[in-house]
């Protein structure tokens, strides 16, 4: 595990996280007061009984607030604390601080914080007609979608509704601040995002950025929920430093995690597709309800990359789709691993499934016959270029012999009444680069020491997925050293500033570039001194494995030779390096332009087992092509599709956020909520990457990883679906992800078993 870094220290259980660094012995220790209804205006905070508990209580309000009451930059609707109302059950309300965390949990019991109600309103079509949006509603159109309905030979509408999704980070939100020489303030924060949490920590303390330091060490996962979301907790914990003097460690329990902060957004959609009498697709309608909860958060970007993503992995000539960011009462939906992609591949493989019915055709026949091919234009009028959906898509049929398989699946539901067994395809294509255009961009600092040793610092957080260890790649292979003489620090705001959020599966794409041209830089220097001192042509030199070579073979010098004269010779063994994702721009008023840098192509099959009795069902097969270009790290890469899969496959089948009728969030513990475990994959994920092939928009030919294969876990949906139709070919059944036991238990019993109630959400 060389040069590994976190992989090697996580599977010794020795990595340290916020909660287990140790705190200075005057530390106070915060928890928050969190509403209990959906919708209020204050009246009244009575702290007398919480202040009296304990000398070293103290309890904290909007009014402590020093600088600007306000988290929300793109809009102004989210109160660090709520002033005059709040807007969902789990609201922090106040912050509470004391010498032990349990009795700052017993003040939080104790404050009393009592209001009007209002009425609230949870459902996104309600909040809709109502006409109660976060920001207007956007379209996206090509071509005539009324032309191409009115020849199209099948027409096929409905509606799909997905739920949201929990994050499950292992580690729960947390921060620790404190005071610097009484004028500055440091936060370590379990944030993807140093510079969103400095800013918006600036912004509420009232002082310049400079005066912020924010480091984030690394997170014990984060899976978006940390993109926006780290923040609040960061900026209560600054300011509970900043107003009491002594530093302040603020860490959430689970439950308390689950029911304050954002998820995957819901979305339930309406759906219109159309398609020639050889089920060519014409065209693709859709409205897009987002319940984008109680504040604007993230909810543009990820409404942006729905709309982006409509088409899924097809090409269709005529499309009109609308977005409505749709305000509830519900904890403000956020980022989380496909920021809003995965809903839209959603509508559009329910919509031919749809089509599939009416036409009698099988799904797949439908789906085989429209996959983006190279030099499709986009819906928003980006032409596609490297294009591997066939690629995967036949590679994957081929290799699961898809036909046959088909064939055994029938024959054995002929034969097995009360156990069905179903299948599903789907195909890939997820655009890489962050939806808003300013924030592809990103910085790294390197140090080569005096004894040959490279530091690199960028923006990327660690959080599990072994960014560092990419970029410690990139730059043991741009400097020719061996990768365990580079270590790559943490994220700090005094190291690189101006950083982008470790999202959008950009972090090694953005920062491994950054570092490669900081990396570059310095080679340049060291070569340019190998040049003077062996009069060798500087064309002719590298560094491979720490040694200096002259067109390929060994000079007798090392590269920590070069460092020590170069030092000797009072040049710089630092650079500061930086990426901007070129190529990119769009134009918002026409809704048309290129704002990916490239897409990653793949597709997916599953297989499930349905016991017809109980409604339960296995995953019988899980299987992956997918496209990696040519990896930075294919362990890596490996792990980030395996994981993807199975957190997919989670949301389209198990994962349920239930509500109550009030807006309670009823499952806010990790027995009440469920998630895939290792018994829900026995079968193993079987996983397959296409022949590498070299992409030229990211660092050294690589490609995203983190996100596209989310996607995949849609199959798993379809596969549960097929499978119940294969006992109730009768059955009408909602598109309604996901796709629980329960639900599953009440197609095949024609309704007569019913869910348990969703609530609105
Ligand atoms: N975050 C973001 C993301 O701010 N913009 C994006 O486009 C994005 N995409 C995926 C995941 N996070
Ligand atoms: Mo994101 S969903 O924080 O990449």
């Amino acid at each position: 595990m060389k040069g590994a870094h976190d992989a090697a220290l996580n599977l010794r259980g020795m990595t340290a996280y916020i909660d287990d660094l140790p705190e200075p012995a005057n530390a106070l220790q915060a928890t928050v007061k969190l509403s209990e209804s959906a919708r209020g205006r204050i009246t009244r905070i009575d702290a007398l009984a919480a202040l009296a508990l304990d000398p070293s209580v103290r309890v904290i309000t909007a009014a402590d607030v020093p600088g600007e009451n306000q988290l929300g930059f793109t809009v102004a609707d989210e109160p660090l604390l709520p002033e005059h109302e709040w807007e969902y059950w789990g609201q922090p309300l106040v912050l509470c601080l004391a010498q032990t965390r349990a009795l700052a949990r017993r003040a939080a019991e104790l404050v009393r914080v009592e209001g009007e109600p209002l009425e609230p309103v949870f459902d996104p079509r309600e909040a809709a007609a109502r006409g109660e949006f976060i920001l207007p509603p956007r379209t996206q159109s090509s071509g005539d979608v009324e032309k191409a309905v009115a020849r199209a030979s099948y027409v096929a509408e409905g509606r799909a509704d997905s739920g949201g999704q929990e994050h499950v980070y292992l580690e729960t939100q947390g921060a620790f601040a404190e005071l610097v020489d009484g004028t500055r303030v440091r936060i370590v924060s379990s944030t993807q995002g140093a510079t969103v949490v400095q800013r918006a920590a600036a912004r509420v303390l009232g002082l310049p950025m400079n005066a912020v330091e924010v480091e984030a060490r690394r997170l014990g996962g984060a899976f978006g929920g940390k993109e926006d979301q780290a923040t609040s907790w960061a900026c209560l914990a600054a300011l509970g430093a900043f107003v009491t003097g002594r530093p302040v460690k603020l860490y959430l329990d689970r439950k308390t995690d689950m029911r304050a902060t954002g998820k995957r957004h819901p979305y339930s959609s309406d759906f219109r597709i159309s398609a020639d009498k050889d089920g060519r697709i014409l065209s693709f309608e859709a409205d897009y309800y987002q319940n984008s909860g109680s504040s604007c958060d993230l909810s543009p970007g990820i409404l942006s990359r729905t709309l982006f993503h409509a088409c899924g992995a097809y090409r269709v000539p005529n499309v009109r789709i609308t977005g409505y960011m749709c305000k509830t009462n519900l904890p403000s939906f956020t980022a989380f691993r496909g920021f809003g992609a995965p809903q839209a591949f959603f509508v559009i493989e329910a919509a031919i499934d749809a089509l599939a019915a009416k036409m009698g055709l099988q799904a797949e026949e439908i789906k085989a016959r429209n996959l983006v091919e190279e030099g499709d234009v986009t819906h928003y009028g980006m032409p596609l270029v490297g294009v591997r959906a066939r690629e995967a898509w036949d590679r994957l049929t081929a290799q699961a012999d898809w036909r046959r398989l088909r064939a055994d699946i029938d024959a054995f539901n002929a034969a097995h009444p009360l156990e069905k067994l179903g299948a599903a395809l789907i195909p890939n294509c997820f655009g890489i680069s962050f939806t808003k255009l300013p924030m592809n961009q990103g910085g790294a600092l390197v140090h080569v020491y005096q004894d040959g040793s490279v530091l690199v610092s960028t923006g990327a957080v660690e959080m599990g997925q072994q960014v560092a260890r990419k970029i410690a790649r990139v730059a043991s292979s741009a400097l020719g050293v061996p990768l365990d003489t580079v270590r790559v620090e943490r994220t700090s705001t005094l190291t690189v500033a101006n950083t982008v959020p470790t999202a959008a599966s950009t972090g090694s794409d953005i920062n491994g570039a950054a570092a490669l041209a900081a990396c570059e830089e310095i080679r340049g220097r060291i070569i340019a001194k190998a040049t003077e001192l062996t009069g060798l042509a500087a064309a002719e030199l590298s560094f491979r494995e720490g040694r200096l070579l002259c067109a390929g073979s060994d000079t007798g010098l090392s590269f920590r030779d070069l460092v020590a004269k170069c030092h000797e010779a009072r040049i710089d063994l630092s650079a500061h390096g930086f990426y901007a994702t070129p190529g990119l721009f769009y134009d918002a008023q026409a809704e048309r332009g290129s704002p990916f840098a490239y897409h990653v192509y793949g597709a997916a099959l599953v297989v499930a087992r349905l016991d017809v009795l109980r409604g339960s069902y296995a995953i019988e097969k899980a299987v992956a092509v997918h496209d990696i270009a040519r990896s930075l790290d294919p362990v890596v890469d490996r792990g980030q599709v395996e994981g993807a899969f199975a957190q997919g496959l989670g949301w389209a089948t198990l994962e349920e956020l239930v509500f109550s009728n009030e807006g309670r969030l009823l499952s806010d513990t990790l027995s009440t909520y469920k998630l895939p475990d290792a018994h829900f994959l026995s079968a193993g994920l079987d996983l397959d990457f296409l022949p590498e092939s070299e992409n030229p928009r990211a660092v050294l030919g690589s490609k995203a990883v983190g996100e596209p294969p989310l996607n995949y876990g849609i199959a798993g949906y379809f596969a549960v679906l097929d499978a119940i139709r294969a006992a109730r070919p009768d059955a009408r059944i909602p598109y309604d992800l996901p796709m629980t036991p329960e639900k599953a238990l009440s197609a095949l019993s024609g309704g007569l078993v019913g869910t348990r109630k969703r609530g609105n959400a």
